[in-house]
């Protein structure tokens, strides 16, 4: 029997500079795989725990050190005699070990690192690509597709101080019929707006996740008139060629039970937040809201999907992170009709699968998700594919930890012609 001859777990740095955790695993075959894990900025409060040294440590406190040693010194001995093929028994016997319900002991950050590092060990041990061997997992080996993403052109929130109170507005190539056509349209679309917005005399520099980042003068939807203005002179049509998707990440600026737009100068309840969502549906073709409200407002979410849900996907995030207990209970208030997935939220891969799987089964769309903070780690790639979501979202047309996911996608797809690009909302 193959099994696990080492753990190796190492810092490295992710996007933004800050220390994050590497595990490699080594099987005894000598099948080698790695993994990074990725970090967030505008994080959800139920989010499993990110395990850093604090204050008094290394990188001013986020040094993982840590987690490294939870990885070599309590992991790694529970793994030797273990089939690592066995998934599932891996990530629970970690998950045992840790004894918590949010990882605190071990760290996610480690706990994730090793989970991802065997599976794709296992699947170089088993010569197949890591999309194919997730979908085995996972039991989804005929519903593989190519994920229709969903870019993040310009940036703002808690990725971009100054710029707009929403985090995230994002173009989806709908009119696509391959990913390499849906990369290049999003490139051309990204390179018109550079210019649109240096007409209107903004800088063009860009945020965490490679997208403009100007400090508009109208407030949160001024972005989408100079997107809708830099689709249409790169020669799209919105709405056809192009739809577009926002991740407000209202739990950003949910203060007292109201929502705070400070570059619009107003606080407003939840009903009039949901009208302003409402009315921008009538004027750009947004497909797709991520984080409409606050991640506490349970009361709200079922409103605005009752109100909205038929024309909209409407994205749990920061309400959901990736746990299949919150989402059930989601399904059960109707409290949206997606959920953003993200594996470092939950901190294992067969958690992971577990909540694409739960969301599938209930009718709900997946969309496997980056972090702002990201590595050249490409695993998101492979389990959008693997696990058959519809979408991913992994940022802009530049910085190379967001293009690596794209590059990634390509090259599956060169090599699986038979994996269609998958369908938008509605169609
Ligand atoms: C989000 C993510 C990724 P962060 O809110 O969806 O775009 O941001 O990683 O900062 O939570
Ligand atoms: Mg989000």
């Amino acid at each position: 029997m193959v099994n696990i001859s080492s753990l190796k777990a190492r810092q490295v740095l992710d996007s933004r500079g800050n220390p994050t955790v590497e595990c490699d695993c080594l099987l005894s075959d000598g099948a080698l795989g790695r993994a990074a894990v990725p970090s967030g900025a505008s994080t959800g409060s139920r989010e499993a725990i990110e395990l850093r040294d604090g204050d008094g440590g290394a990188y001013g406190g986020k040094a993982v050190t840590k987690a490294i040693a939870h990885i070599l010194d309590d992991i790694q001995p529970l793994l030797m005699d273990i089939d690592p093929f066995d998934q599932r028994a891996v990530d629970q016997i970690m998950l045992d070990a840790d004894g918590t319900a949010n990882k605190e002991n071990f760290g996610a950050n480690a706990i994730l690192a090793v989970s991802l590092a065997v599976a794709k060990a296992c699947a170089v041990s088993s010569g197949i690509p890591l999309h194919d061997y997730v979908a085995a997992l996972a039991g989804t080996s005929d519903e593989q597709s190519i994920p229709l993403p969903m870019m993040n052109i310009m940036n703002g929130g808690q990725h971009a101080h100054g710029a707009t109170d929403f985090q995230e507005y994002m173009i989806i190539p709908v009119g696509a019929s391959s990913i390499d056509q849906a990369v290049e349209m999003g490139a051309n679309v990204f390179h018109a707006l550079k210019k649109v917005l240096a007409e209107a005399g903004y800088a063009t520099t860009v945020g965490d996740e490679g997208g403009y980042a100007p400090a508009v003068r109208d407030g949160n939807r001024e972005p989408l008139e100079h997107i809708t203005e830099a689709v249409k002179r790169a020669g799209y049509e919105p709405g056809r060629d192009i739809s577009f998707a926002m991740d407000v990440a209202a739990s950003e600026f949910y203060h007292d039970g109201r929502y705070d737009l400070a570059t619009e100068g107003r606080r407003i309840e939840a009903g009039e937040l949901v009208d302003y969502y409402d009315e921008l549906l009538a004027n750009y073709p947004l497909i797709s809201i991520e984080d409409g409200l606050d991640e506490s407002d349970w009361e709200n979410w079922p409103v605005l999907t009752e109100r909205l849900g038929d024309r909209l996907q409407l994205v749990g995030d920061d309400l959901l992170v990736t746990n299949t207990k919150l989402l059930e209970q989601a399904i059960e208030k109707k409290a949206a009709n997606a959920i953003l997935i993200k594996p470092n939220q939950i901190g294992s891969l067969t958690e992971t699968i577990d909540a694409v799987m739960l969301a599938k089964k209930n009718g709900w769309r997946t969309i496997v998700s980056h972090r702002s903070g990201e590595t050249e780690d490409t695993t998101i790639a492979h389990l959008a594919v693997g696990l058959g979501a519809e979408q991913i979202k992994t940022g802009s047309l530049s910085r190379s930890e967001r293009t690596s996911k794209y590059n990634e996608l390509m090259r599956i797809a060169e090599f699986n012609p038979e994996l269609a690009l998958a369908q938008p909302f509605n169609q």
